[in-house]
């Protein structure tokens, strides 16, 4: 399928999917939503993808928040309408059996860092700049970022971003535990890709049901929480990905997953 405001280029088992309205800094409007919910579904569903890494193309963005200009004229009904549709991209992103990492090569500010949040991980690149300005225009984060920020950073500093508005350089951004590692502009989508690469190798199923117990565990007291990984880790033992991974091992050769 085409995109209008997507780039998708997938290249031995990992896509990358490219949010492409670099002129406006690859906000997210209404039409953007769309297309990337669209995308994400294809993407989940397509047997030839193992891994996705989402960026912002140009030099300046990963995605500046929500289209402010669209955002301005909206009425309550559209709002709710617009709320509705960033939440379902978000929480489908949970969802996903496919791993998704975020490459953050400048701005994810409100929205924008809400979608890097809803990513399994986060890689950025020195110029990047994240925070949450949606108390500088009279609203709050909507599409789940209180929520995704506090369990990841804990209270008090997702507290401090979300009620300055103010925005973290990439440093400080990777010692708060919002960003896993720091790389130079250029190196940043290689980087990003050579890991996905490495996801993209090994037992899908392994992959979809760890990411599932982070996921749901999260939700959950740390006895239930065990009890669902211990329920999801018993049905990967029905799978022939588990026989091929540990006969592989004992046979001593490379393991071929079918993630079946
Ligand atoms: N929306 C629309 N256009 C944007 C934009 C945005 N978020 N960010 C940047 N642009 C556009 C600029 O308007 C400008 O377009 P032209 O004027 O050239 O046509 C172009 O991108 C380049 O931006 P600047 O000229 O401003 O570039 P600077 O280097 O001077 O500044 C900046 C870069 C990122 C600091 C600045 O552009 C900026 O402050 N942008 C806004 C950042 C922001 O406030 N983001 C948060 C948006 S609020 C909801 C749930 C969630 C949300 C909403 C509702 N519900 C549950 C209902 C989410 C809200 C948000 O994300």
């Amino acid at each position: 399928m085409e995109f209008k405001n997507l780039l998708i280029e997938t290249v031995d088992s990992v896509a990358t999917l490219t949010v492409n309205r670099p002129k406006s800094l690859n906000a997210l409007n209404s039409e953007v939503l769309g297309e990337l919910e669209c995308a994400l579904y294809e993407l989940d569903q397509d047997a030839g993808v193992k891994a996705v890494v989402l960026t912002g193309a140009g030099e300046r963005a990963f995605v500046a928040g929500a289209d402010i200009k669209e955002m301005a004229g909206m009425n309550a009904y559209e709002g709710h309408v617009f709320a509705r549709k960033g939440q379902q991209v978000v929480l489908f992103m949970e969802r996903m059996k496919k791993p998704v990492i975020a490459a953050v090569n400048g701005y994810a500010l409100g929205g924008g860092l809400e979608l890097a949040l809803a990513c399994d991980f986060i890689y950025a690149s020195t110029k990047a700049r994240v925070g949450f300005p949606e108390v500088t225009l009279g609203i709050m984060p909507g599409f789940g970022g209180t929520q995704n920020l506090a369990r990841l950073i804990g209270p008090n500093r997702a507290n401090e971003m979300i009620f300055t508005g103010r925005m973290l350089d990439a440093d400080k951004a990777c010692a708060w535990g919002i960003v896993n590692e720091v790389f130079p502009p250029e190196e940043l989508l290689a980087k990003t890709r050579e890991t996905a690469h490495v996801i993209a190798q090994v037992a899908p199923l392994g992959v979809s049901s760890a990411k599932d117990a982070v996921a749901n565990g999260l939700n959950m007291s740390k006895e239930d929480g065990f009890r669902y990984e211990a329920a999801l880790f018993g049905v990967l033992f029905a799978t022939g990905d588990q026989r091929e991974g540990m006969g592989a091992f004992v046979e001593k050769r490379q393991a071929a997953f079918q993630g079946k």
